[in-house]
C-alpha cells in the first residue's frame, strides 16, 4: 500500500510541482501599458455609460457583482446567496424566506458561475442565474430590477459546482454535483466512505424555465459516481446535447490530489437532452422522495415565500439507453467550451501538456458507428481519436477555461503559466500569448459563451495579485484585467480589484437592459399585508405580546414618528411603507440596538424590521440614507416600559401630535 503510494506520487509529481510552483512565477514582462492608448480606450468621461454590463460572480461572498466594462467601475453588489446587512437582504422578514433550504435558514454560500439568459443562443438579459456550492442552490437575479427573485434548492447534490449552465433558449438550466454521494433516503445514505465504488453516484438536474423565469426541476439524471467540474450545452448543430467534464474518474474518496490524478483521460460525458426529454414524455421517469427548498419572490407583496417540495423526477440512464456517452479528456479536465457555432468542444485538462478540441460531428459519427473503445460503469466510451478535431500542442500549463471572440478564435487560461493563450479554432495554431497577474482562472468576453460573441474585450479573472495594489494586509484585492482583443495582438488596458473572489462573470451590451429598469414599485399596487398607503393611515396595532408598526416613510419623515406603550417582552415589527414614487430615492430605517441590520427600502415597498427590546428607555429610530436637505431631521422616538407596567399604547404622526 505504500509502496504503490510512493509510485503514484512519483508519477504526478511533476504535475504537483509545477502547479505549487504557481504562486512564485512571475510573468516576464511587467505588464505596465502604453498609458495614453489604454486610456482611452478604457476611459469613460464622466456622466457617460459603459458600453456593457459585466455580471460578475463574488465566490465566497454569495455574491454577484455589477461592473461596468470598459471602465472597471463597479456599479451594484448584489446579494444572492448571503445576507447583506446594505439593504436588509436576508435580515428583514420579506426577505429571509429567501435563504431558507431543507436545512433550515442558510444565509451564505460560495458564487462561482453566472448564466445570462440566451435566445437563440444569443443574450437576451432577462435573467441572470448563480450557482451555491455548498448548500446546492440555483438562483435567479432579474435584470430589471437587479434582485434575487428565486432560489431553487437542487436535492441529491452536494457541491453544485457545474453548475448553472443554461441551453439555448434557456429551455433549462443545468447543475451537475461535485461531490458524488449516496442518493437514497436518509436512512440509506448512511454508508461507509470506503463503499464509495457501490454506493456514491453523481446527478445531473435539469432545472426548467418557465416563460416568466419559474424554476422547477424537470429530472434528474444518476450518473456514475465521478466528479463534475463544469459544463457547457451545445448549440447550433449541437443542440440538444450537454457536455460535462469528469475528474476523479477513479472514483477515489481520500488523498484526492494523489488518487483522483491517476489516468491520463478522464471524460467529458456528452448528454442527449432531447433524448431525455423523450423518456420522460414516455413516463420513462421515476418519481423518488427528496427535500428541497423552492424560494420566490412575490412580484406584488415584495415578500420572499419557500415551500419545501417532497419528491423529484429521475431518469436512470443506465437502463434507457443512449442519453450518456463518455468521451476520453486528458486529464482532469476543468472546464469544457463549447465555440459560437456548436460545433467545437474544448476540454481544458488542468494537469494537460496539450489542449484536446473535438468535433460535434466526428462524435455524432463515431456514436453512429458504435466506434467506442469501451466502456465506463456501463456506458460506452467513445473512441478518444474518432472524435477529436485535434489539439492545441504546447498551449502553456494548466489550462482552465476558454471562451471565443466570434472570428474563429479561442482564448484559454493557463493557470500555472499565467497567460491568456489565443489559437485558432481551425489550425488549432496558437496565434498570442498575454502575462496575467497572476493566475488566471475564468476568462470573460461579452457574449464569449454564446452564439455571438462581441470581440472587442477580455476580462481575466485572477486568483492572486501580490503586488498589483496597494498592500491591504494578509488580504489583498482580488483582482480582473481587461484585455482588448479586437487586433491580431490582445493588448493589456485595466487592472480593477473586484468585490469577493471572482470566478466566472458574462457580459453583455448595456443597450439589452439599461431602457428596461424597474424604477419605482407602483404604491397602489403594493399588495403587502401591512402595507399604508398614506401618511392618515399610519397606526400601531397590538395583539398580544406582538406590535405592529404601520409605518410610513417620505421626505422628511416617519409616520408615526412618536410611539409609545411598548414594554419589555415585546416582539416589535416595523412595517415601513416607502411612499415615494421617485426613482433612486429609497429610505433606510434603524432602531437603537437592533439585533439585525438596517432596512432600505424602495420607493413604493414595504419592508419589516423585527424589534425586541431589551430594556425600558426611549429608543431613537432614523433614516439611515441621505434622502434630501432634511435627511437628518428624518427620526423619530420610541419608548419603552417595563414588561408590567400600564402606559397605553400611543403612537402620532405630525399634526396630531399635540392631542
Ligand atoms: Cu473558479 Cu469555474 Cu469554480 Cu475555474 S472555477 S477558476
Ligand atoms: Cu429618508 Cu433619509
Amino acid at each position: 500500500m505504500k509502496i504503490k503510494q510512493a509510485i503514484n506520487l512519483t508519477a504526478i509529481s511533476a504535475a504537483v510541482l509545477a502547479l505549487s510552483f504557481s504562486t512564485g512565477c512571475r510573468p516576464e514582462t511587467a505588464g505596465s501599458v502604453s498609458v495614453g492608448d489604454a486610456a482611452s480606450k478604457v476611459y469613460v468621461a464622466p456622466g457617460q455609460h459603459d458600453e456593457f454590463y459585466n455580471i460578475v460572480s463574488g465566490g465566497f461572498n454569495g455574491q454577484m457583482s455589477v461592473v461596468g466594462l470598459p471602465s472597471g467601475r463597479v456599479l451594484k453588489i448584489l446579494p444572492v446567496f448571503s445576507a447583506h446587512p446594505e439593504n436588509g437582504y436576508g435580515y428583514t422578514e420579506e426577505s429571509k424566506p429567501m435563504l431558507n433550504t431543507a436545512h433550515g435558514f442558510v444565509p451564505w454560500d460560495d458564487l462561482h458561475h453566472i448564466a445570462i439568459s440566451t435566445t437563440n443562443g444569443e443574450h437576451d438579459a432577462r435573467w441572470a442565474f448563480g450557482n451555491a456550492n455548498n448548500t446546492p442552490r440555483i438562483a435567479r437575479v432579474d435584470l430589471t430590477s437587479f434582485e434575487t427573485v428565486e432560489i431553487l434548492e437542487i436535492p441529491n447534490s452536494a457541491g453544485n459546482h457545474s453548475s448553472p449552465f443554461i441551453t439555448e433558449n434557456t429551455e433549462y438550466v443545468v447543475a451537475s454535483t461535485r461531490f458524488s454521494v449516496p442518493v437514497g433516503t436518509d436512512e440509506e445514505n448512511d454508508v461507509p466512505i470506503e463503499t464509495y465504488k457501490e454506493n456514491f453516484k453523481g446527478t445531473v438536474s435539469f432545472i426548467k424555465v418557465g416563460d416568466k423565469g419559474d424554476m422547477s426541476i424537470a429530472f434528474q439524471l444518476v450518473t456514475p459516481g465521478v466528479n463534475f467540474d463544469l459544463a457547457r450545452a451545445g448549440k447550433g448543430k449541437s443542440h440538444g446535447w450537454f457536455f460535462f467534464s469528469t475528474y476523479n474518474t477513479e472514483q477515489a474518496h481520500t488523498l484526492l490530489e494523489v488518487n483522483a490524478s491517476q489516468r491520463d483521460k478522464d471524460f467529458i460525458m456528452a448528454v442527449n437532452w432531447k433524448k431525455a426529454e423523450e423518456y420522460i414524455k414516455a413516463g420513462k421517469g421515476k418519481t423518488v422522495k427528496a427535500k428541497y427548498a423552492h424560494n420566490k419572490l412575490d412580484h406584488d407583496t415584495h415578500m420572499a415565500t419557500s415551500t419545501i417540495m417532497e419528491e423529484v423526477l429521475q431518469l436512470d440512464p443506465k437502463e434507457l439507453k443512449d442519453i450518456i456517452y463518455f468521451i476520453p479528456c486528458p486529464k482532469s479536465p476543468h472546464g469544457t467550451d463549447v465555440d459560437p457555432s456548436g460545433e467545437y468542444i474544448v476540454g481544458s485538462g488542468k494537469l494537460a501538456a496539450l489542449i484536446p478540441v473535438f468535433s460535434f460531428t466526428k462524435l455524432m459519427e463515431a456514436i453512429d458507428n458504435q466506434d467506442f473503445e469501451g466502456e465506463y460503469d456501463g456506458f460506452p466510451i467513445v473512441r478518444y481519436e474518432s472524435a477529436l478535431h485535434g489539439v492545441v500542442e504546447k498551449p502553456g500549463l494548466g489550462p482552465l477555461h476558454t471562451e471565443f471572440d466570434g472570428r474563429g478564435n479561442a482564448y484559454t487560461s493557463m493557470f500555472v503559466s499565467s497567460e491568456v493563450v489565443k489559437w485558432s479554432i481551425e489550425t488549432l495554431e496558437v496565434l498570442d500569448r498575454q502575462p496575467t497577474f497572476y493566475s488566471v482562472g475564468h476568462l470573460s468576453i461579452p457574449g464569449g459563451p454564446t452564439a455571438k460573441p462581441h470581440g472587442k474585450y477580455l476580462v481575466a479573472y485572477n486568483k492572486i495579485t501580490k503586488d498589483r495594489y496597494l498592500p491591504t494586509g494578509p488580504e489583498l484585492a482580488h483582482s480582473a484585467q481587461l484585455f482588448d482583443i479586437s487586433g491580431d495582438k490582445m493588448q493589456l488596458l485595466l487592472d480593477f480589484p473586484t468585490i469577493g473572489e471572482p470566478h466566472y462573470a458574462e457580459a453583455f451590451p448595456a443597450h439589452l437592459i439599461k431602457d428596461k429598469q424597474v424604477k419605482i414599485y407602483k404604491i397602489e399596487d403594493n399588495k403587502h399585508p401591512y402595507v399604508t398607503k398614506g401618511p392618515g393611515e399610519a397606526k400601531v396595532v397590538r395583539d398580544g405580546n406582538k406590535v405592529h408598526v404601520y409605518m410610513t416613510s417620505i421626505r422628511s419623515h416617519f409616520g408615526p414618528d412618536n410611539i409609545e406603550g411598548v414594554k419589555v417582552g415585546d416582539e416589535v415589527y416595523f412595517h415601513v411603507t416607502n411612499l415615494e414614487q421617485d426613482w433612486d430615492i429609497p429610505h433606510g430605517f434603524a432602531i437603537k440596538g437592533a439585533n439585525t441590520a438596517e432596512l432600505l427600502i424602495m420607493p413604493g415597498a414595504t419592508q419589516t424590521l423585527k424589534w425586541t427590546p431589551d430594556r425600558p428607555g426611549i429608543f431613537p429610530f432614523y433614516c439611515t440614507d441621505f434622502c434630501s436637505a432634511l435627511h437628518q431631521e428624518m427620526q423619530g422616538y420610541l419608548r419603552v416600559s417595563p414588561a408590567n407596567s400600564t402606559v397605553a399604547l400611543k403612537y402620532s404622526v405630525g399634526d396630531t401630535e399635540e392631542d
